[in-house]
């Protein structure tokens, strides 16, 4: 097996995701061994197969998913959005190659085609061998999978989407282009009318002003801009934002178009997403919505 720099980040049986994105706390996971270790062109992945969770990828140190709830994740990143439009057509997700994201909009009865854009292939591979519940939505009919940077694919994609989901790691290394202004731009000329867009929002708790001034880069290019929570347990803090913006102002991002039945949630396997908690989802406690939205 190739190695990584993230095996150190284990020690007695356990992967601690130590990281100065979240000073002083760490989240642990028990593991039970190391199934890939390996450095694509752009970060270090792993994956570990751990005793409680089933199967994590780790990138770049990073957790990015557990088997046990990557679900609350994947689906709030992808109905949020889609259940937010009137009619979400034609989607784009940029990163997302675990294929967890893919798998959560091809269920949606209105969407036809969707696009995604992931610059690794090896975490590509890596979940298709790996992690096959998330990464069955590369097979998904709608779905057109390109290799390639989603920064430089937008600048000659405009005007085509109904929604585009970011689906990105923390802002540093290879995804720090994804937070920054410009992309918010790209992000809006890639967009038809009516579009509306949701971005992995790192957590208030851990980085507040990364959040605010994220959200403010999204408030130059979009005229409803919201910041709605989920929780994620083996996340920092339990908990993840997204940045959400919608070209019309008079969207109510709060209230789904698209409401899913109790039948949907069975059918669809929905195990986190329904329509009362796309709405609470937006109600922040006071200490975030006093520095995000006053
Ligand atoms: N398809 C799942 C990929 C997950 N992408 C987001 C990962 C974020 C991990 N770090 C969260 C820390 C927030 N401060």
């Amino acid at each position: 097996m190739e190695c990584c720099d993230s095996v150190c980040l284990i020690k007695d049986g356990w992967f601690r995701e130590i990281n100065d994105m979240w000073p002083g706390h760490y989240f642990a996971l028990k593991i039970d061994s190391v199934l890939s270790c390996e450095k694509s062109d752009y970060q270090d992945i792993m994956v570990l197969k751990t005793t409680n969770h089933g199967n994590a990828l780790i990138l770049d140190g990073v957790i990015q998913c557990t088997e046990k709830d990557e679900f609350a994740y994947q689906e709030m990143i992808a109905f949020l959005p889609l259940c937010s439009h009137p009619n979400p057509e034609r989607v784009l997700i940029v990163g997302g190659g675990d294929g967890g994201v893919a798998r959560e909009v091809d269920k949606h009865p209105l969407v036809k085609k969707i696009v995604q854009v992931e610059i690794d292939q090896k975490v590509i591979d890596a979940s298709k061998k790996y992690l096959p519940n998330m990464a069955k939505g590369f097979d998904s009919p709608k779905l057109e999978l390109k290799v390639c940077d989603g920064f430089e694919y937008m600048k000659c994609h405009k005007n085509e989407f109904d929604v585009i989901i970011t689906d990105s790691s923390d802002p540093i290394g290879p995804a720090s282009a994804l937070f920054s202004e410009s992309y918010f731009s790209l992000l809006k000329g890639a967009l038809r009318s009516g579009g509306i867009i949701c971005s992995q929002g790192g957590t208030a708790w851990d980085d507040i002003e990364t959040v605010k001034k994220t959200l403010d880069h999204c408030r130059r290019h979009f005229k409803e801009v919201r910041y709605p929570i989920a929780g994620v347990p083996t996340y920092p803090t339990g908990q993840i934002g997204f940045f959400m913006g919608a070209l019309d102002g008079n969207s109510d991002l709060t209230t789904p178009k698209f409401k899913f039945t109790d039948e949907d949630l069975e059918k669809y396997d929905l195990k986190y997403y329904n329509t009362q908690i796309h709405s609470a989802s937006f109600v922040l406690p006071n200490f975030a919505r006093k520095a995000l939205y006053e």
